[in-house]
């Protein structure tokens, strides 16, 4: 990208711009159906504001095929020995297992309607380089590249959008225990609805909850295995990584409900609409292209989400 005379950028908001070419040395042409993203990131000369793939059809006839291939064959070149260093990567062992043979050995074995999500951490890594998406699937990684815990939401909004198709997230533990554990009572709760109900998370478990973050490069290092550091118990981080001078104490001691003091019931609260919220239903949104999609919006007693309140 950096050797590029012309950059044209399509519905991103990639967000690390020293991976840009330099300004000046590229002339920039940013296509995106929000006209906030444009020229954010890139002194951008030419700025579309509609929907990608119609805005690239109008574009086609304006191209002219170049007699020079040389810089098209050297990309070409450039990315047959990116694949083979990918594959001899993925082929390095590592104990107790190499992530990126697992993202290698998976790729083949995908089906070809999936639907793949991944987050941010290692998983990103491997999900861009490792796998070869095929024609029909789809894959999202988090908005922006940056924003941790969005693995399993856009995977459960990708099982409402297309309920027949298998959606596989990918996934680190740090993601994972951000709220991917509290979004598989989500997927308990809806699952039944859908027509395949499979949906797949894989997560990486290197006892580390901040690799990429502490590497602090982007991930531009190789990392080797899944060593990281040990994660201490959540039980030993509450005895012994208590911020000193904190008192110890029992914590149902004074707190009815939690084990100590007297029982009493809990305030009853008025029940409420239950749908995908915040990521899951801007994912379903984006998914369906932009069309409107609350799977469990009240539909009446006889939609969806009166079934679900009559189980
Ligand atoms: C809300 C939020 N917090 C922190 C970060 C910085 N960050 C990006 S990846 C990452 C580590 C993710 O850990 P994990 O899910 O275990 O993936 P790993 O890299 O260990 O495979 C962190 C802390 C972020 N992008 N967003
Ligand atoms: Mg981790």
């Amino acid at each position: 990208m950096t050797g590029c005379d012309t950059l044209l950028m399509v519905g991103t908001s990639f967000p690390y711009s020293e991976f840009l070419p330099e300004e000046g040395k590229a002339r920039g042409v940013q296509i995106d159906i929000d006209g906030r993203m444009l020229g954010l990131r890139y002194p951008t000369e030419v700025n579309l504001v509609g929907d990608s793939a119609a805005t690239l059809r109008a574009l086609l006839p304006h191209l002219e095929r170049k007699q020079d291939r040389s810089w098209r064959e050297q990309v070409e070149q450039q990315m047959a020995d990116w694949w083979r260093v990918i594959e001899e990567r993925a082929m390095n062992e590592a104990n107790p297992i190499n992530p990126q043979r697992v993202f290698w050995e998976l790729s083949p074995r995908l089906p070809n309607d999936c639907i793949l999500t991944s987050d941010s951490g290692s998983a990103a890594n491997w999900f861009a380089r490792d796998l070869r998406l095929r024609r029909g699937m789809m894959a999202s990684l988090s908005g922006n590249l940056a924003t941790m815990g969005c693995g399993v939401p856009y995977a459960i909004a990708a099982k409402f959008a297309y309920p027949d198709r298998v959606a596989i997230a990918l996934v680190g533990d740090g993601a994972m225990q951000m709220n991917g554990l509290a979004e598989l009572v989500t997927v308990a709760k809806y699952w039944r609805r859908w027509t395949d109900p499979r949906l797949v998370v894989l997560v990486l478990n290197n006892r580390d909850p901040g690799h990429l973050g502490a590497a602090g490069d982007g991930g531009q290092s190789e990392v080797r295995g899944v060593a990281g550091h040990p994660r201490p118990a959540l039980r030993s981080l509450r005895r012994d990584d208590r911020p000193e001078g904190h008192p110890r104490r029992d914590p149902g001691r004074d707190r009815p409900g939690l084990g100590g003091g007297a029982r009493r019931r809990p305030t009853r609260r008025p029940r409420r609409r239950h749908r995908p919220r915040g990521a899951a239903a801007a994912a379903a949104h984006h998914l369906r292209g932009g069309e409107e999609v609350r799977p469990g919006r009240r539909q009446g007693r006889s939609g969806a989400a009166g079934d679900e309140r009559a189980r």
